[in-house]
């Protein structure tokens, strides 16, 4: 495409972006869609913030305050925090099904039990990062608000490296798909199959989901059974993670959340930094133990790639992922591993921009939510590797490739991996916010 040409697409790009954040912000905190997701999603907040960087920044610290004023007292941020003013079956599950307990002696704000990847150290820093090309106000509300932000990301990331710690390897393990953020991903495929479908939960609840989106686009019901099956599970055990791998129907440890978990360790050690704490450096040291333990559990030499691990069965899942491709973004991994995944990425299985799995695998649903669509969320994690490990020439094309995706097909939730049409929500958040980020 000729300069002037992308120039005119960049400006037009950015003020649509602009325009669905707006449309998508509630006084507090920036909703996933309107449609789809009407409440506070966890790791949706930490990207929504990314791009509000650029144009509101109020907005963002409003957006991660929010989020963290739900935190609980163990240090876990709820994966969905529901706003009380929105009707119960606007969303399903919604805050009857969790059942969380009041805590700390005020009133719950409802929430679920669950988590997300926590994105939100990284998203902290970029808002903070940019605060002052907003002015001197910018950059001092940008200090206060890390200062407050701090002590409870660190809080955050303790609770994932102790109590999650399922499989006393260093990493942090999820108990439900929804806490990878990719939720029918094929990577869950054998570990659920251990899960009972009960059926007949389905018949008690109603799909809300169904009623607004197609259902070719969305997990199937046996999924959504065993989705709730865990959930009752965890919830029934008081959302306890005292012997998870005994107890509990799920626990995997996923590339895509551990990369992320240690990339959260890398943006506390900037953050103390800059509020001057010494524990910097323990940041920069639990970033390399996570990266260490993902290479040691998570690669399979036989494949070259990352595969997510059963811990209740020992076994990696034979699936490739887009979460088998994040490990890209860790600073520290060795360069035979960088090799492998840019080698991986750029194949005939994935081919930038990557879908959420291997175009050429048996699972492969070319529409069906994370079995196949491209998303942008996980191609911009693969842009900042790309750029971490020097691949300047491959994370441009993959920059430009998504700008003119999403210029093209509109602020859609996730994409067609053929012909790059829009599935989804037609107004999402992130898609929005980090096309933003992209631009910028
Ligand atoms: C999707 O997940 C929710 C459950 O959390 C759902 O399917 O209803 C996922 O794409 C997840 O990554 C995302 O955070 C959420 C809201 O955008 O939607």
């Amino acid at each position: 495409m000729p300069p002037d040409q992308f120039q005119e697409l960049s400006a037009e790009l950015w003020r649509s972006a602009a325009g669905v954040l707006d449309q998508n912000w509630t006084g507090r905190y920036t909703v996933p869609s309107r449609t789809l997701y009407p409440h506070q999603w966890s790791w949706d907040t930490a990207f929504a913030a990314i791009g509000l960087a650029y144009v509101n920044p109020a907005r963002a610290w409003r957006g991660l305050r929010s989020l963290f004023e739900a935190q609980w007292p163990d240090g876990r941020v709820p994966h969905i925090v529901f706003d009380p003013d929105i009707p119960e079956d606007a969303y399903f599950p919604g805050p009857r099904f969790w059942r969380v307990p009041a805590y700390s002696g005020r009133a719950a704000r409802g929430s679920t039990g669950l988590v997300q990847p926590p994105m939100h150290a990284l998203a902290a820093w970029e808002v903070y990062r940019h605060a002052a090309a907003h002015g001197a106000d910018a950059a001092q509300q940008a200090r206060t608000e890390l200062g407050w932000l701090y002590p409870r990301l660190v809080a955050q990331q303790e609770f994932l490296g102790d109590r999650r710690d399922a499989g006393g390897s260093g990493l942090a393990s999820i108990v439900h798909p929804w806490e990878s953020g990719l939720d029918n991903s094929p990577s869950w495929d054998d570990a659920l199959a251990a899960v009972p479908a009960d059926m007949r939960l389905l018949d008690t609840y109603h799909r809300r989901d169904l009623d607004v989106s197609d259902a070719t686009h969305r997990p199937t019901d046996s999924d959504h059974a065993r989705y709730l099956g865990l959930v009752e599970s965890y919830r029934d055990g008081g959302y306890s993670d005292n012997d998870l791998a005994l107890r509990h129907g799920f626990v995997v440890e996923c590339p895509g959340f551990n990369t992320i978990l240690a990339t959260a360790e890398l943006a506390l050690a900037q953050i103390a930094g800059v509020l001057g704490d010494p524990a910097a450096h323990r940041h920069r040291e639990r970033a390399q133990g996570i990266t260490a333990a993902i290479t040691h559990r998570l690669w399979d030499p036989r494949t070259g790639f990352f595969h997510a691990r059963d811990v209740r069965s020992g076994r990696l899942s034979p699936a490739h992922s887009v979460s088998g491709l994040l490990p890209l973004a860790l600073p520290d991994l060795d360069r035979p591993f960088v090799d492998a995944l840019v080698a991986a990425a750029t194949s005939s299985r994935f081919g930038l921009p990557a879908p959420g799995y291997d175009r050429t695998g048996p699972a492969f649903d070319e529409r069906r939510y994370w079995r196949g669509p491209i998303w942008i969320n996980v191609n911009w994690l693969l842009r900042r590797g790309l750029l971490v490990h020097g691949r300047r020439a491959e994370a441009d094309e993959l920059r430009r490739a998504l700008l003119c995706l999403v210029h093209s097909n509109g602020h859609y939730e996730y994409f067609h991996p053929h012909d790059g049409s829009g599935l989804g929500s037609p107004a999402f958040s992130w898609t929005a916010a980090l096309s933003l980020d992209l631009l910028a």
